[in-house]
């Protein structure tokens, strides 16, 4: 989490209803706070639930890195809370899912495709 970012009084009741413990709320907060953080900053923040088993998930990462993308990977493996929370907030079960700036655009076959298109490039701030 960004220092000094505030954390809006609507993630703190999301994070309430979801039952987080206070040692999970940074990490959660890391997701539920984006939107606050991009107002602020150009830097577009990238966010991936992964699994520790996952090809997908190391493909994705892979392309990510590719293409100098700084971003933050939330291994979901062992935890059953954050599995339900990423399926809510993407509305899929599979992994990885992938979320730029708050919002959800898919898993590996989606990022890939926005990437051939040049969307990826665009959702990430980058004008060619
Ligand atoms: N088309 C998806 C495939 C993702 C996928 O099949 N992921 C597997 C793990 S590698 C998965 O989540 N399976 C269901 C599960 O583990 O609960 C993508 O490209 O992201």
């Amino acid at each position: 989490m960004q220092v000094g970012l505030e954390i809006a009084p609507r993630w703190l009741r999301q994070a309430n209803s979801l039952d987080i413990d206070s040692s999970d709320l940074q990490r959660h907060h890391i997701l539920l706070g984006y939107e606050c953080v991009v107002k602020d900053s150009n830097v577009p923040r990238v966010v991936i639930y992964t699994k520790d088993y996952c090809p997908f998930c190391s493909h994705a990462k892979t392309l990510l890195r590719s293409k100098n993308v700084d971003f933050e990977e939330i291994d979901v493996t062992h935890d059953g809370r954050l599995q339900e929370e990423v399926q809510r907030l993407s509305g899929r079960r599979s992994v990885p899912q992938i979320f730029i700036n708050g919002k959800s655009v898919g898993g590996f076959d989606d990022l890939r495709r926005l990437d051939a298109s040049g969307e990826l490039d665009q959702l990430l701030g980058r004008h060619t």
